[in-house]
């Protein structure tokens, strides 16, 4: 039996970070992680996630969003590594899309500095993207790419250093929660903690049977990395973006890492849209992973990878990840009756990565202290 004060459960986005923020505060903590840091086998993974300011989604998620950028800086200046390269974002689409009214409404609660730019400004602006007619474009200076692999890497690296005890390949089979001593069970080894940090991505519900019906759904979706067949400098020296196209699909892209290729990929798209099936949708069991990308995702995302220029339409190599989606997709952060003694981090639909340096800032303050005074109200977990 292992004893410490807090056990983080997960060290992919938001348990690494977790576990950095409460090593670097003295308390004692043991990561646990069924893979390896950095692993494919979830959500974290693929070189390259977009964080922006201006929030689509939901100006409310604005504060949130910055406290992010904070700690990402904090991050990086403790790790000595570049882990977000600022390149600025995009977001484009008709005038009521909801990446072009979402970026516009974030913008003005806020007071963001960004440009709005009309159908012909962004077209000249943006020539490597072929805008439809009458799309406009949102741009903003604070966005950029985080590099996902390597942010928990310097989170586990840190947090070890600064004391944390690390376990990985050893999967939780079981987690006993207790307001005083919650319980987590590894095969027949236990560690028993004062509070348990729960951060298990498409995992969660699995792990956590205590938990009723919150409608959390794990779902299947495929990036695609195209090769650059024009000139590489406005890929390889352009923004992140968000695309809003006219059948209501919401896709995503970012600047050259490489020089070589542009990685793409589809966030949500309506029913009965361009690609016949809704497959990005599709479910998928955590423990087998989601099934492997075949042709079929390769001409679906080519239909996109057509709406950039100087871009082949055949995609050079393709990964698959999952989404574990809530039913309003908001997160869920924070306590639930069902689990005393447990701090619950989930459901962060797709769109959660970017959060992941304030999010553990957060779990690490529920975790010692019981509160935090970041914004996550509106992440209650209690609220469905
Ligand atoms: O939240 O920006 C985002 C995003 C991009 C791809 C998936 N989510």
């Amino acid at each position: 039996t292992l004893r410490t004060d807090t056990v983080v459960v997960g060290l992919g986005a938001m348990g690494s970070q977790a576990l950095w923020h409460l090593a670097r505060r003295g308390v004692p903590t043991v990561g646990v992680e069924q893979f390896v840091p950095g692993h494919d086998r979830g959500s974290s993974h693929g070189e390259s996630r977009i964080i922006r300011t201006a929030y689509v989604e939901g100006a409310e998620y604005v504060p949130f969003v910055r406290a992010a950028w904070e700690r990402w800086a904090d991050l990086e200046q403790a790790s000595g590594q570049e882990l977000l390269l600022r390149t600025g974002a995009l977001m484009a689409g008709a005038p009521d899309s909801g990446a072009v009214s979402g970026a516009l409404t974030a913008a003005s609660h806020h007071a963001l500095e960004h440009e709005h730019l009309s159908p012909e400004q962004a077209q000249a602006r943006f020539p490597h993207h072929r805008f439809a007619p009458g799309e406009e474009a949102v741009v903003e200076q604070e966005g950029g790419v985080l590099l996902p692999e390597a942010a928990i890497g310097a989170a586990v690296r840190l947090a070890g250093e600064a004391g944390a005890r690390v376990l990985t390949e050893a999967p939780v089979t079981r987690i006993v929660p207790d307001p005083e001593q919650p319980t987590v069970w590894m095969g027949g080894t236990e560690i028993r903690a004062r509070r348990v940090v729960v951060a298990a991505g498409s995992w969660t519900t699995r792990l956590l049977p205590q938990l009723p019906d919150l409608g959390i759904r794990v779902e299947r979706r495929v990036l695609g990395w195209f090769p650059i067949t024009g000139a590489p400098e406005p890929h390889t020296g352009g923004q992140v973006f968000a695309r809003d196209e006219a059948d209501g699909t919401l896709w995503f892209g970012f600047p050259s890492l490489d020089g070589r290729t542009v990685k793409i990929g589809v966030h949500s798209e309506a029913p009965g849209a361009r690609f016949p099936g809704a497959q990005w949708g599709e479910p998928v069991d955590p423990d087998t992973g989601p099934r492997a990308p075949d042709t079929a995702d390769g001409a679906r995302l080519g239909l996109l990878a057509a709406r950039l220029d100087g871009v082949a339409t055949t995609p050079e190599r393709m990964s698959a990840c999952m989404y574990t989606m809530t039913p309003d997709e908001d997160f869920l952060i924070g306590h639930r009756a069902e689990l005393p003694g447990l701090v619950l981090a989930g459901g962060f639909s797709g769109h959660g990565f970017k959060f992941a340096s304030a999010v553990g800032a957060a779990l690490a303050d529920l975790a010692e202290h019981g509160r935090t005074d970041l914004p996550i109200d509106m992440f209650d977990p209690q609220r469905q």
